[in-house]
């Protein structure tokens, strides 16, 4: 199992986000990612490389694909923004950048506003995913890698990969951040995939919350299947997208598959539905596999109401694997950061069998 993991990552660091009115403590910590590395280091899962190991210098291809996966004016925005938030105010150096306001129903997101609050609304819908000094950079990078990843497997080099990074990507739209996500790992990965010549690609997401920046990214395209198992939407963030009646549109109706779970669900339960999910992959007829692998499923989780055993996580990479797919997974959530780094390794290791 390759891993590329991305040096940059601690480069985000966020300090706070708002829950219930208050400014509380980060869940998605630098040392999640750092617990993971150790982890799977310890176990000599391997080889382990960095974004700069397989491709040094310039990547236009990856700059291109970047380009076409989310929009280039929300690009540009993470590009720059934050020295627009830090020259609004030395001071701000010293704060993460939260958005406060929104455009909902009946305002206009086509014009984009040269108030810096205004667009760092425009361009998120959560005021829970700070942005801080190295959020770009640690985005850019960590995207980097997945694409990396992609071509690696693609390529037949590897069977499989793990592309491990911080900040995670499945809530990113194409110009949207939210839910401690900026660029989505899993969906450039599954376009890299495309690119490489595979015709059919499923992204199968197992973490806690729903996939929907990778569901709307996908939604009208009858060439990547999504399917993602998580906490019923209608009590589970991200709250406004994740419902089993969500089948794709147009082209791609019949190619997105919802399996909401209730808060509370145990290892056989969701087991079942992780099933029905590969199930839907091997009828599908995809190439290949992108598993957005969060283990915020896990029953110690801080912010999550599924009740996973680390010892569950070795089932989940052993049932994956029935696919035989070229298989690329991307690092998703898990906040139990004592735990993070052998649920993870567990599902690795279940899948290497
Ligand atoms: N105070 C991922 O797992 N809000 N994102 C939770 C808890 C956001 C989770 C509120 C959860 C986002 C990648
Ligand atoms: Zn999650």
């Amino acid at each position: 199992m390759l891993v590329v993991h991305n040096p940059e990552h601690a480069r985000h660091a966020g300090r706070h986000e708002m829950f219930r009115g208050r400014l509380v403590d980060c869940h998605e910590v630098p040392q999640r990612l750092d617990h993971v590395l150790a982890e799977l280091r310890r176990r000599g899962i391997g080889p382990q490389l960095a974004p700069l190991d397989m491709h040094a210098g310039e990547d236009a291809a990856f700059e291109a694909l970047l380009r076409r996966v989310h929009a280039p004016r929300y690009l540009d925005f993470l590009a720059r923004a934050w020295a627009d938030w830090v020259a609004l105010d030395p001071a701000n150096a010293e704060l993460d950048a939260l958005p406060s306001v929104w455009p909902v129903r009946g305002f206009r997101s086509d014009v984009e506003p040269d108030n810096f609050a205004a667009r760092l609304g425009l361009y998120s819908f959560d005021a829970g995913t700070p942005l801080t000094a190295g959020t770009w950079i640690a985005a850019r990078s960590g995207a980097h890698g997945a694409v990396l990843a992609a071509r690696a497997v693609a390529s037949g080099s590897v069977p499989s990969a793990f592309a491990l990074s911080r900040p995670p990507g499945h809530h990113a739209g194409a110009d949207f951040f939210g839910g401690y996500c900026f660029l989505n790992n899993a969906a450039l990965a599954a376009q890299a995939l495309r690119d490489s010549g595979l015709d059919r690609i499923a992204v199968l997401d197992v973490d806690y919350h729903h996939g929907n920046g990778t569901q709307s990214l996908f939604y009208a395209r009858a060439d990547v299947l999504t399917v993602s198992i998580h906490g019923d939407p209608r009590t589970e963030y991200p709250f406004y997208l994740g419902h089993a009646d969500e089948r794709g549109a147009g082209a791609g109706e019949g190619c997105n598959l919802n399996l909401p779970l209730p808060r509370g669900t145990g290892f056989a339960r969701w087991h079942e539905a992780l099933l029905q999910g590969i199930e839907a992959v091997r009828i599908f007829g995809a190439q290949a596999l992108v598993v957005a692998l969060g283990v915020d499923t896990f029953e110690g989780d801080p912010i999550s109401g599924f009740q996973l055993r680390s010892a569950d996580y070795l089932q989940v990479g052993a049932s994956l694997a029935t696919l035989g797919l070229p298989t690329v997974f991307t690092f998703e959530g898990g906040y139990a950061v004592a735990e993070v780094g052998v649920n993870v390794a567990n599902v690795l290791e279940g899948f290497a069998g």
